[in-house]
């Protein structure tokens, strides 16, 4: 066993037979879902994805380790735990060397994914360029990391409550593709319409595999963003989106919320605001994200 990282037994075995895997966060569970919603999305999407045929591997840090393959009262543990950290990419060493239980973000998942040999990863929305963000510099690591780990990330966009523009403009500019999937155009997390087209598309789940197989045989390092629309009958048009988001970020601006607090505070909002309608569509989308990310796991055999 490696000192540090802990694959747990189902997983290390899928991995050495070929079967697929697919990792899945803990941010969303610890710190973006309310309870008891937040275990209800956890199991509902490793269920998920055993229905496609893959082994799901939860990602989180416990007891100085990095664990992939967290068992559902572990994941619970680090859902409803009182002083759990949220863990980007620069978190994940001081954490293990303190010791101290963290949920994993998009890109703290994708690196630990990636030291274990996982290749699909399962999420609802990425992290992004912040509103303002071109003076806060407030862009989340999700980016950075999906420019570092060639891996593929499946999402219905990134949050609504992000600057999806800019967002896109920073893909780009580290190289990463962004892959449609069954849609030409951005999705933004709880609506399917962002008004921001996409140039590439895949409509099976071979051909989002062959995107990353080619990535990978020509050496790039960036990974592929796979975006899918929320399933229709959970998604809430934009425009009534944006006016929770406004109130979101009034209220954030009030109270001076900002740094790693900012999202999930923004998303608590947002879930007021709707009264409950963006709780309905969150798990609607990590649920199909799951599936889709086992699909397509299952085709990079
Ligand atoms: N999207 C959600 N809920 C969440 C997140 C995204 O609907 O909780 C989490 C993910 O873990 C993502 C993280 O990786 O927020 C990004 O946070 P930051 O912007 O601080 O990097
Ligand atoms: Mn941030």
């Amino acid at each position: 066993m490696d000192r540090y990282l802990d694959v747990r037994v189902e997983v290390a075995a899928a991995l050495a037979t070929g079967r697929p895997v697919v990792a899945l966060e803990t941010t969303v569970f610890a710190h973006g879902l309310p309870h008891p919603s937040n275990l209800e999305a956890a199991r509902a999407m490793e269920k998920a994805v055993r229905e496609e045929g893959a082994v799901p591997a939860t990602i989180g840090l416990l007891r100085g380790r990095a664990v992939v393959g967290l068992t559902p009262d572990e994941i619970e543990e680090l859902a409803v735990g009182l002083h759990v950290a949220k863990v980007s990419v620069r978190d994940i060493a001081p954490l293990i060397a303190s010791r101290m239980p963290g949920a994993t973000t998009v890109a703290g998942t994708a690196a630990l994914a990636r030291a274990a040999s996982i290749s699909v990863v399962a999420t609802g929305g990425i992290g992004g360029v912040h509103r303002g963000g071109e003076a806060s510099l407030d862009v989340s690591a999700d980016l950075q990391e999906l420019a570092e780990a060639a891996i593929a990330v499946v999402c219905a966009g990134a949050k609504s409550v992000l600057d999806l523009e800019r967002t896109l403009e920073t893909l780009e500019t580290l190289g990463v593709p962004v892959i449609g999937f069954g849609t030409d155009e951005f999705p933004a997390f709880y609506s399917a319409d962002s008004g921001l087209p996409l140039e590439h598309r895949a409509d099976t789940p071979r051909e989002v595999a062959t995107v990353l197989e080619v990535q990978r045989a020509l050496k790039r390092r960036q990974g592929v963003l796979v975006v899918q629309p929320p399933p229709p009958e959970a998604a809430i048009p934009l425009a009534e989106v944006e006016k929770w988001v406004a109130t979101a970020l009034e209220e954030a601006a009030r109270s001076g919320t900002s740094g790693k607090r900012l999202t999930p505070y923004l998303l608590d909002s947002v879930k007021r605001s709707s009264g409950g309608r963006s709780l309905a569509t969150n798990l609607a989308l990590l649920e199909s994200n799951a599936r889709l990310a086992a699909r397509v796991a299952r085709e990079l055999l």
